[in-house]
């Protein structure tokens, strides 16, 4: 891989790579690649780094004023991200207003939920009454660990702890009503928070994004089981399909797998935004 610019690289994620460009400011840069089954397949799909860059571009301009964030600004190619440098907070903040995957599992074993004790009677894929912070640990490798918000607090600081809760949970609100209203169910989401050097808590990482969230169908909404996800779920169906085992590798995925596929990704970027996809590959800058 190139360096950017003559950036310095700092490290790889799953599917995005972050390079320093000086002592105060990072790149972001998301690739197309796509993971199921948190394996990453052979087969890209076209434009997927754009639309969620342009996604968390979006709505961290429409979200500043509920938290500030690293945003400074986006690059030409509509698939990179210049921020802030920020001092990281340890522990992903996930907001659930759904109860689905990890929570869902030990609701059934516990009736809690990362220490919240949720009523009794709850079917999979139930919207909660009231949306929770859930969090984790970041783990390098495999999946990250549910902790207690107690944890967390200890882990951070217990004053930026409080702010970035307290913002995830606005955040959470403001985007799962803009969703709702377009159609799609924000199950839950994760976000990273940093700290600046002036001591204020930012919004980093991507934000509101599928990679970074659940996003579910909301014309076939139904509790009782598994929801579809609003992106992943040809990709899901086909791979499964063909008697995949879900280890690495995953299989290599057609080309009508791959077209279907990246028009779920450019439909939910355009619902959200209300931006064609096509305006903003020619001007990233539309969604500021
Ligand atoms: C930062 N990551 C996660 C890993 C990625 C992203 N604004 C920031 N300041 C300092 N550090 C980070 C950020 C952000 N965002 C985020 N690691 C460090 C990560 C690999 C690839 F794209």
């Amino acid at each position: 891989m190139s360096e950017p610019g003559g950036a310095t690289h700092l490290a790889s994620g799953k599917v995005r790579e972050i390079y320093a460009l000086d002592d105060d400011r990072l790149l972001l840069v998301a690739s197309d690649r796509i993971s199921t089954f948190d394996v990453i397949l052979p087969t890209p799909i076209p434009d997927k780094g754009r639309v969620l860059t342009g996604m968390s571009a979006f709505w961290f301009t429409r979200t500043s004023a509920i938290v500030p964030n690293h945003l400074l600004d986006l690059g030409d190619d509509g698939r990179s991200t210049i921020c802030r440098r920020l001092e990281m907070l340890p522990v992903e903040f996930v907001v659930r207003g759904y109860l689905s995957g990890s929570s869902w599992v030990d609701y059934q074993a516990s009736g809690t939920v990362c220490g919240h004790a949720l009523p009794d009677g709850l079917v999979e894929s139930d919207r909660l009454r009231e949306p929770i912070v859930t969090p984790a640990t970041k783990a390098e490798e495999g999946h990250d660990l549910n902790i207690t918000e107690a944890e967390a607090a200890a882990l951070c600081g217990a004053e930026p702890y409080e702010t970035a809760r307290e913002a995830a949970l606005a955040l959470y609100a403001f985007a799962s009503a803009h969703a709702e209203a377009r159609g799609i169910v924000l199950a839950d989401t994760k976000f990273e928070f940093g700290v600046d050097p002036d001591g204020v808590v930012m919004l980093g990482d991507e934000a509101l994004t599928p990679d970074s969230s659940r996003f579910w169908p909301g014309d076939s909404y139904a509790p009782g089981g598994p929801q579809p996800s609003f992106d992943k779920q040809y990709v899901r169906d086909y791979c499964l399909s063909t008697g995949w085992d879900r280890t690495d590798p995953g299989p290599e995925v057609p080309d009508d797998v791959v077209h279907g596929t990246r028009g779920r990704y450019v439909d939910a970027f355009e619902r959200l935004t209300e931006i064609s996809f096509a305006a903003y590959l020619s001007d990233p800058k539309v969604v500021l």
